[in-house]
């Protein structure tokens, strides 16, 4: 059987983190970032984002702090869901067209307990066994370990359609360097770890993608302001929502309506005006 060529995309094996998340639920790209773009994303994040304490998915401390919405709060980030690699990535797990599900920055302190484990994709109810529909990547702005509550993974668990999870499952705690991106398919089972080192925070990045036509779990469309979504890249543009899919708006591309503001097509006219254009067109 002829053997297809690898897709690389600026260095990096798309084909072979691919075939892992489809087989094993999960891949890591080393180096993803390097430490110049850790702390531009630290700082802008420190500086720019308002942050909330979360207390859900079992952990109720409030030693995590999460700021979600992130495209409608720093344009520190715009780059990394352009960036060849992870959309390559993303393409390949649940393809092309997808869009932005979820933008969290995250913070977890010492102190915090361990989530229970969960899957991002069991918020749609979709039978399972079904197509994978979500693609998560979490890039890790300080090291990971087992110290400061690297995330638990439960590695083929993407592949249990037919069960639910044992919370006391063997898992494995991804330790990973800071600029490192873990990715997974949405159906993984995972949870944050505890943080139990003395003084070490564990800030992460969190991009989820979905198929571009269920709805993604924060609405985009309405979380960011046009003001801001007119100012994004094209490309982001189409990622957050403004794709051409049917009928657009009123027969328009949504990013032509996102800059002029207009509704109703240019074309449209009252039906009394077509009548009176058809009879004055009359022989
Ligand atoms: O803390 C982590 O590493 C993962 C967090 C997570 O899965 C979540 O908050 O849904």
């Amino acid at each position: 059987m002829e053997q297809k060529e690898p897709t690389v995309v600026d260095g990096l094996n798309i084909s072979d983190h691919v075939l892992e998340i489809r087989h094993q639920g999960y891949s890591i790209v080393e180096d993803f970032l390097d430490g110049q773009a850790v702390a531009d994303l630290k700082n802008a994040f420190n500086t720019q984002v308002p942050i909330t304490e979360m207390r859900a998915i079992g952990t109720d401390t409030g030693r995590t702090w999460r700021a979600h919405n992130l495209l409608a709060k720093t344009r520190a980030a715009d780059y990394l869901f352009l960036d060849p690699r992870l959309r390559a990535i993303v393409d390949g797990v649940i393809g092309k067209r997808s869009q932005v599900n979820v933008t969290t920055l995250f913070n977890v302190l010492p102190g915090e307990t361990r989530q229970f484990l969960h899957q991002d994709d069991g918020l749609w109810p979709i039978p399972r066994p079904h197509p994978p529909f979500l693609c998560n990547a979490l890039i890790a702005l300080d090291d990971f370990d087992e110290q400061n509550g690297a995330t638990h993974i439960v590695p083929y668990s993407h592949l249990w359609h037919d069960r639910s999870i044992d919370q006391s499952v063997a898992t494995v705690q991804v330790s990973m360097k800071a600029g490192t991106m873990l990715l997974w398919e949405g159906a993984m089972w995972h949870a944050g770890g505890a943080n139990v080192s003395a003084d070490r925070e564990r800030m992460g990045f969190f991009l989820s993608h979905g198929v571009w036509y269920l709805r993604p779990q924060e609405i985009q469309l309405l979380s960011i302001p046009p003001d801001v979504a007119r100012q994004m890249p094209k490309l982001l543009q189409r990622l957050i929502g403004y794709h051409r899919f049917g009928l657009g708006v009123d027969g328009r591309d949504p990013i032509d309506v996102l800059n002029d503001g207009v509704v109703v097509s240019p074309d449209a006219r009252s039906a009394a005006q077509w009548r009176a254009q058809y009879d004055s067109q009359r022989p």
